[in-house]
């Protein structure tokens, strides 16, 4: 088998919930204080990661999280119990589901020492965030655990902000060959925090043996992040020799648009005008944060999109008229993970891009129906329904979610995540 791309899920976990964590998150903030339906949440990502296996690509799976996190409540020296609300929150939350934030990755084919390498992302800018690294680190050093193939790093110290692949993209003409890596920062978001740091970026970089030839730092407008782009892949997406990418993305579009093509001469910049799609409409409908994949077997490139940019007029009208025209995108096909999207999780932050042998990857991460159909029972049976704000602290909630997450563990094999 060879290299090819694989999208690894977070599975929706058990505690997903709306508690308005996330200042510069515009969903977030919206849906604070809704009800959650977390059964729910997590079929909509079941259903998404089959529709993937449909298409032909590549799929494999994270785990959530066991929350509450007690030992980070520990380490506040408090308990779920004892808690604030803020904090209670900041235990339980399901956030790991949005797997480009688990980790930044460069494939072998970039790297000086030939291996995949890949650094757990440290999250530290948001609180809920801030203790996923550690787990996330097991599982990364689990599921690529072959040391021949795959370099695991762990995080990029404090107080340089890092979230991983959100804020990464890939250009190259074919998955498995060398490729042009793209490390957008952010330095200031008006109201709202920049959560790449330039200096974790670079670090990264470092990290994974890329040298100034096949990498470059690209620097996000402050515009796109106070109008709610806290994280570049709500503005641009990327794959192989296509980059699409918003007007107000960059701080200097020009700039970065020359600097792209002087080291992929290859590249097809579709460059999306403010005039047609608003930054407030690429938020609102997430069109950006699609999964721009290659079909198998010469069928071009689709943009695997959430149901809420075919809801929005503008920018449905721009994707049809894209697509009606002789560039690379060929289809739009639109998922429904409405209550992902709630929390301002689109189709690609759901997922980490892995370019590997599927045969090298620990097998109990790659999906086929057969064990989707399992997950899809364990989930049915076992997950809370509905989570309201004032379910968060209550002991029965506690206890269902856990179980929940227990059992699946022990469906899949790897109640060794849990273990010290
Ligand atoms: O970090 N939302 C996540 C959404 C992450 C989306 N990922 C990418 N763009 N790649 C975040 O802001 C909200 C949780 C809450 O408010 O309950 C949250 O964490």
């Amino acid at each position: 088998m060879t290299e090819t791309e694989i999208n690894f899920d977070g599975i929706i976990g058990p505690s997903h919930n709306y508690a308005g964590l996330s200042l510069g998150n515009i969903a977030s903030a919206t849906n604070a204080g809704e009800s959650s339906f977390p059964r729910a949440a997590a079929l909509q990502g079941i259903a998404k990661m089959r529709h993937n296996i449909d298409l032909g690509l590549a799929q494999g799976f994270f785990m959530p999280q066991p929350r509450p996190d007690h030992g980070w409540l520990q380490s506040l020296g408090t308990t779920m119990a004892e808690a604030q609300p803020h904090i209670q929150a900041a235990a339980f939350s399901a956030s790991s589901m949005w797997a480009a934030n688990a980790a930044t990755v460069s494939p072998a084919a970039d790297t000086q020492d030939g291996k995949c390498h890949l650094t757990v992302a440290n999250l530290v800018t948001m609180p809920h965030r801030s203790h996923e690294w550690g787990f996330t680190l097991k599982q990364l050093q689990m599921a690529f655990g072959d040391t021949d193939k795959f370099a695991v790093h762990g995080p990029v110290p404090p107080p340089f902000g890092d979230e991983g692949a959100a804020n990464h993209m890939r250009l190259c003409e074919q998955h498995d060959a060398p490729g042009v890596e793209i490390f957008v920062y952010g330095t200031s978001g008006g109201p709202f925090p920049a959560r790449q740091h330039l200096e974790a970026s670079k670090a990264v970089a470092r990290r994974h043996g890329l040298s100034s030839d096949n990498m470059l730092l690209i620097q996000q407008s402050e515009q796109a992040i106070a109008a709610g782009a806290f994280h570049n892949d709500v503005v641009a997406v990327a794959n192989e020799h296509v980059l699409l990418v918003h007007e107000q993305a960059f701080a200097e579009p020009l700039a970065a648009y020359n600097a792209i093509r002087e080291k992929c001469p290859w590249v097809e910049i579709v460059e999306v005008p403010a005039s047609s799609v608003s930054l407030a409409d690429a938020i609102s409908s997430y069109l950006f944060n699609a999964q721009l994949v290659t079909l198998p077997d010469g069928g071009g490139m689709a943009l695997i999109l959430p149901t809420e940019a075919q809801d929005n007029a503008n920018v449905w009208n721009w994707l049809q008229a894209m697509t009606a025209g002789n560039g690379p995108i060929r289809k739009l096909l639109p998922v429904n993970v409405r209550q992902s999207m709630a929390n301002g999780g689109g189709p690609a932050c759901l997922r980490l891009r892995v370019v590997a042998d599927p045969a090298s990857i620990d097998q109990r991460f790659m999906a086929n129906h057969d064990i989707l159909d399992r997950l899809e029972a364990l989930v049915t049976r076992y997950w809370p329904e509905q989570i309201a704000p004032a379910d968060i602290s209550k002991p029965e909630t506690i206890a269902q979610c856990e179980m929940a997450h227990e059992k699946l563990l022990d469906l899949l094999e790897l109640t060794g995540l849990t273990e010290n």
